[in-house]
Protein backbone atom coordinates (compact mmCIF):
# COMPACT_ATOMS: atom_id res chain seq x y z
CA UNK A 1 0.00 0.00 0.00
CA UNK A 2 1.29 3.35 -0.72
CA UNK A 3 2.36 5.31 2.57
CA UNK A 4 1.16 8.68 1.72
CA UNK A 5 2.61 9.70 5.24
CA UNK A 6 3.93 13.17 5.72
CA UNK A 7 2.92 14.70 2.18
CA UNK A 8 0.01 16.71 3.47
CA UNK A 9 1.37 20.24 4.21
CA UNK A 10 0.23 22.17 6.93
CA UNK A 11 -1.67 25.66 5.83
CA UNK A 12 -2.88 28.83 7.19
CA UNK A 13 -6.17 28.35 6.53
CA UNK A 14 -7.08 25.13 6.55
CA UNK A 15 -9.24 22.80 3.96
CA UNK A 16 -11.80 20.83 4.32
CA UNK A 17 -13.72 17.85 2.63
CA UNK A 18 -17.12 17.04 4.02
CA UNK A 19 -18.00 13.13 2.26
CA UNK A 20 -21.60 12.49 2.81
CA UNK A 21 -23.79 9.41 2.79
CA UNK A 22 -27.37 10.11 1.66
CA UNK A 23 -28.82 6.84 3.16
CA UNK A 24 -30.66 8.29 6.04
CA UNK A 25 -30.63 11.78 4.17
CA UNK A 26 -32.77 13.92 6.51
CA UNK A 27 -30.46 12.99 9.45
CA UNK A 28 -27.26 13.64 7.13
CA UNK A 29 -28.07 16.26 5.60
CA UNK A 30 -28.66 18.09 9.35
CA UNK A 31 -24.85 16.64 10.24
CA UNK A 32 -23.55 18.17 7.51
CA UNK A 33 -24.65 21.32 8.01
CA UNK A 34 -23.17 21.23 11.17
CA UNK A 35 -20.23 20.53 10.59
CA UNK A 36 -19.64 22.89 7.73
CA UNK A 37 -21.24 25.79 9.69
CA UNK A 38 -18.55 25.13 12.36
CA UNK A 39 -15.62 24.54 9.91
CA UNK A 40 -16.63 27.96 8.12
CA UNK A 41 -17.26 29.78 11.40
CA UNK A 42 -13.40 28.48 12.28
CA UNK A 43 -12.35 30.28 8.79
CA UNK A 44 -11.52 26.85 7.38
CA UNK A 45 -13.39 26.41 3.50
CA UNK A 46 -15.40 23.05 2.84
CA UNK A 47 -15.59 21.79 -0.20
CA UNK A 48 -18.73 18.32 0.08
CA UNK A 49 -18.91 15.33 -1.80
CA UNK A 50 -21.78 12.69 -1.84
CA UNK A 51 -21.64 9.53 -2.00
CA UNK A 52 -24.31 6.52 -1.80
CA UNK A 53 -24.31 5.14 2.13
CA UNK A 54 -21.90 4.67 4.43
CA UNK A 55 -20.76 1.59 2.99
CA UNK A 56 -18.68 3.68 0.29
CA UNK A 57 -17.56 6.22 2.69
CA UNK A 58 -14.03 4.54 2.94
CA UNK A 59 -13.71 4.25 -0.84
CA UNK A 60 -14.36 8.03 -0.72
CA UNK A 61 -12.04 9.63 2.28
CA UNK A 62 -9.42 7.52 0.84
CA UNK A 63 -9.94 9.16 -2.90
CA UNK A 64 -9.94 12.54 -1.16
CA UNK A 65 -7.34 11.90 1.11
CA UNK A 66 -4.71 11.00 -1.98
CA UNK A 67 -5.00 13.88 -3.75
CA UNK A 68 -3.22 15.69 -0.60
CA UNK A 69 -5.72 18.69 -1.28
CA UNK A 70 -7.27 18.48 1.98
CA UNK A 71 -5.96 19.11 5.88
CA UNK A 72 -8.84 17.32 6.76
CA UNK A 73 -11.42 14.61 5.49
CA UNK A 74 -14.36 14.57 7.34
CA UNK A 75 -17.46 11.43 6.67
CA UNK A 76 -20.71 11.98 7.86
CA UNK A 77 -22.91 9.07 7.74
CA UNK A 78 -26.15 7.71 9.60
CA UNK A 79 -26.31 3.88 10.13
CA UNK A 80 -29.96 2.54 11.75
CA UNK A 81 -30.49 -0.95 12.74
CA UNK A 82 -33.08 -2.78 11.02
CA UNK A 83 -33.62 -6.72 10.83
CA UNK A 84 -31.40 -7.99 9.04
CA UNK A 85 -27.39 -8.29 10.37
CA UNK A 86 -26.79 -5.64 8.00
CA UNK A 87 -26.26 -2.84 10.03
CA UNK A 88 -23.55 -4.82 12.17
CA UNK A 89 -21.70 -5.88 9.50
CA UNK A 90 -22.13 -2.22 8.02
CA UNK A 91 -21.23 -0.83 11.18
CA UNK A 92 -17.90 -2.77 12.03
CA UNK A 93 -16.67 -2.58 8.00
CA UNK A 94 -17.03 1.51 7.96
CA UNK A 95 -15.75 2.26 11.54
CA UNK A 96 -12.52 -0.22 10.59
CA UNK A 97 -12.34 1.15 7.06
CA UNK A 98 -11.99 4.60 8.40
CA UNK A 99 -10.17 3.82 11.48
CA UNK A 100 -7.59 2.54 9.26
CA UNK A 101 -7.31 5.42 6.91
CA UNK A 102 -7.13 7.42 10.03
CA UNK A 103 -3.91 6.20 10.84
CA UNK A 104 -2.55 5.81 7.17
CA UNK A 105 -2.62 9.23 5.88
CA UNK A 106 -1.58 12.89 7.55
CA UNK A 107 -4.60 14.80 6.95
CA UNK A 108 -7.26 14.36 9.73
CA UNK A 109 -10.44 12.34 9.71
CA UNK A 110 -12.44 11.82 12.19
CA UNK A 111 -15.47 9.67 12.92
CA UNK A 112 -18.35 10.83 11.92
CA UNK A 113 -20.93 8.23 11.32
CA UNK A 114 -23.92 7.70 13.84
CA UNK A 115 -24.89 3.96 14.38
CA UNK A 116 -28.25 4.04 16.21
CA UNK A 117 -31.04 1.70 17.12
CA UNK A 118 -33.66 3.77 16.23
CA UNK A 119 -34.42 6.98 14.26
CA UNK A 120 -35.62 8.88 16.86
CA UNK A 121 -32.02 8.38 18.25
CA UNK A 122 -30.14 9.34 15.19
CA UNK A 123 -32.74 12.63 15.19
CA UNK A 124 -31.76 13.41 18.50
CA UNK A 125 -28.24 13.16 17.57
CA UNK A 126 -28.36 15.21 14.65
CA UNK A 127 -29.87 19.37 15.98
CA UNK A 128 -32.04 17.38 18.72
CA UNK A 129 -31.23 16.75 22.70
CA UNK A 130 -28.05 15.51 22.26
CA UNK A 131 -26.48 18.08 20.51
CA UNK A 132 -25.51 17.79 16.61
CA UNK A 133 -22.56 15.72 16.62
CA UNK A 134 -21.92 16.83 12.74
CA UNK A 135 -20.43 20.14 14.38
CA UNK A 136 -18.64 17.76 17.07
CA UNK A 137 -16.99 15.68 14.56
CA UNK A 138 -15.63 19.01 12.98
CA UNK A 139 -14.50 19.70 16.31
CA UNK A 140 -12.33 16.49 16.73
CA UNK A 141 -11.13 17.11 13.55
CA UNK A 142 -9.68 20.63 14.88
CA UNK A 143 -8.10 18.60 17.59
CA UNK A 144 -6.38 16.38 15.15
CA UNK A 145 -4.79 19.55 12.81
CA UNK A 146 -3.54 21.50 16.23
CA UNK A 147 -1.67 18.22 17.30
CA UNK A 148 -0.34 17.93 13.57
CA UNK A 149 0.62 21.66 13.88
CA UNK A 150 2.05 20.97 17.12
CA UNK A 151 4.16 18.23 16.22
CA UNK A 152 5.20 19.04 13.17
CA UNK A 153 6.60 22.96 14.48
CA UNK A 154 8.17 20.05 17.51
CA UNK A 155 10.06 17.76 14.83
CA UNK A 156 13.21 20.33 14.24
CA UNK A 157 13.74 21.36 17.62
CA UNK A 158 13.73 17.71 18.71
CA UNK A 159 16.18 16.80 16.11
CA UNK A 160 18.34 19.18 16.68
CA UNK A 161 17.96 18.34 20.66
CA UNK A 162 18.66 14.32 19.91
CA UNK A 163 21.74 15.43 17.37
CA UNK A 164 23.16 17.87 20.54
CA UNK A 165 22.78 15.04 22.72
CA UNK A 166 24.74 12.48 20.93
CA UNK A 167 26.73 14.59 20.35
CA UNK A 168 26.57 15.15 16.23
CA UNK A 169 26.71 17.88 14.46
CA UNK A 170 25.09 19.06 11.44
CA UNK A 171 29.10 19.79 10.04
CA UNK A 172 30.60 15.75 11.53
CA UNK A 173 27.19 14.53 9.54
CA UNK A 174 28.33 16.29 6.36
CA UNK A 175 32.06 15.06 6.72
CA UNK A 176 30.50 11.32 7.69
CA UNK A 177 27.60 10.90 5.60
CA UNK A 178 25.26 7.99 6.36
CA UNK A 179 27.11 7.71 10.15
CA UNK A 180 25.51 8.60 13.11
N1 LIG B 1 -26.29 2.95 4.38
C1 LIG B 1 -26.28 3.84 5.37
O1 LIG B 1 -25.55 4.83 5.32
N2 LIG B 1 -27.07 3.64 6.49
C2 LIG B 1 -27.87 2.56 6.64
O2 LIG B 1 -28.57 2.44 7.67
C3 LIG B 1 -27.87 1.59 5.59
N3 LIG B 1 -28.62 0.46 5.71
C4 LIG B 1 -28.59 -0.44 4.72
C5 LIG B 1 -29.35 -1.62 4.84
C6 LIG B 1 -29.34 -2.55 3.82
C7 LIG B 1 -30.16 -3.80 3.98
C8 LIG B 1 -28.56 -2.32 2.64
C9 LIG B 1 -28.54 -3.30 1.52
C10 LIG B 1 -27.82 -1.18 2.52
C11 LIG B 1 -27.82 -0.22 3.53
N4 LIG B 1 -27.08 0.96 3.41
C12 LIG B 1 -27.07 1.84 4.45
C13 LIG B 1 -26.39 1.31 2.15
C14 LIG B 1 -24.91 0.87 2.10
O3 LIG B 1 -24.13 1.68 2.94
C15 LIG B 1 -24.38 0.99 0.65
O4 LIG B 1 -24.54 2.31 0.20
C16 LIG B 1 -25.12 0.08 -0.32
O5 LIG B 1 -25.07 -1.27 0.12
C17 LIG B 1 -24.51 0.17 -1.74
O6 LIG B 1 -23.15 -0.23 -1.72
Amino acid sequence: MKTPAGRSTVRPKASVALVVARWNREITDVLAAGAERTAKEAGMSVERFGVAGSFELPAAVALLADTGRFDAVVPIGCLIRGETPHFDVLARSVTDGLMQLSLTYPCAIPFGVLTCDTYEQARQRAGGTEGNKGEETMEAAFDLLALRQMVAKAAPAARRSAAARSGVTSAKRRRSPGKA
